[in-house]
């Protein structure tokens, strides 16, 4: 594998060029996923599990988002897929700016789909639009069933909920159909997964609605 790239998130990348992030990607025919959860929660576990079943039918790009180091871009990068890893030293999510500036290091004309592991955090990541196409935000079991209603702006503003760990579900309390209804009653047209990224459980009918969504955007 080649050396990762590495970007440093600068704190006065505040402008918002979300739009233009959009167009270029328009341009390219790349559909943007973001993908969003607290620390732990599975995002890069969801994203490998997404790698191994769509690898074959679209190509995937990565963007690793981290406060510091690269521990998941060095994952992504075994499987063999382009990554970035952009470092906010200790910025707490991913700003528009940063993706922008990280486009150019991949050869979007070889990519269908990039996906942005934000940083882990259920607050702000969700205030920041990166130019996405599509959200997607996970709450695992262990973190209870009471997230929705504590975070709601994460969960109001993305278009899929990926309820991960659910193998996990017999050791704690945690009631999915209270999420499943705090999630519909802030965004109506959200859709509701209940996944086990770690074993595969659950996943079809999450990739099967990903990859549907994927295909839309890029025709
Ligand atoms: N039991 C179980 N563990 C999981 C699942 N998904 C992720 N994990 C574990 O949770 C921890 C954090 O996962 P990771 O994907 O790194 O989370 P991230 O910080 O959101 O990227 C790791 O030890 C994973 O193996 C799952 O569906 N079930
Ligand atoms: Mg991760
Ligand atoms: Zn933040």
């Amino acid at each position: 594998m080649m050396e990762i790239k590495i970007v440093k998130q600068i704190l006065a990348w505040n402008e918002d060029v979300s739009e233009e992030v959009k167009q270029l990607l328009r341009e390219k025919n790349v559909c943007l996923v973001n993908v969003m959860g607290s620390p732990g929660a599975g995002k890069t576990s969801l994203i490998k599990k997404i790698i191994n079943d769509l690898r074959g039918k679209f190509r995937i790009g990565v963007i690793e988002g981290d406060i510091a180091g690269q521990i998941d871009a060095d994952t992504i990068d075994r499987m063999g897929i382009p990554v970035v890893q952009l470092q906010t030293d200790g910025a707490c999510h991913i700003e528009a700016m940063s993706v922008q500036h990280m486009l150019p290091m991949f050869d979007l004309d070889a990519i269908d789909v990039l996906f942005v592991e934000n940083i882990g955090n259920l607050v702000c990541p969700a205030e920041f639009n990166i130019g996405e196409d599509l959200r997607v935000a996970i709450l695992s079991v262990p973190e209870g069933d009471d997230k929705v209603e504590k975070y709601p702006l994460m969960f109001e503003t993305t278009d899929a909920l990926v309820m991960n760990k659910y193998d996990m579900k017999p050791y704690f309390d945690f009631d999915d159909v209270r999420v499943e209804t705090s999630a519909r009653d802030l965004n109506p047209k959200i859709e509701v997964f209940r996944v086990s990224a770690k074993n595969g459980d659950g996943a079809v009918d999450f990739i099967n609605w990903l990859s549907d969504q994927i295909s839309r955007k890029i025709g």
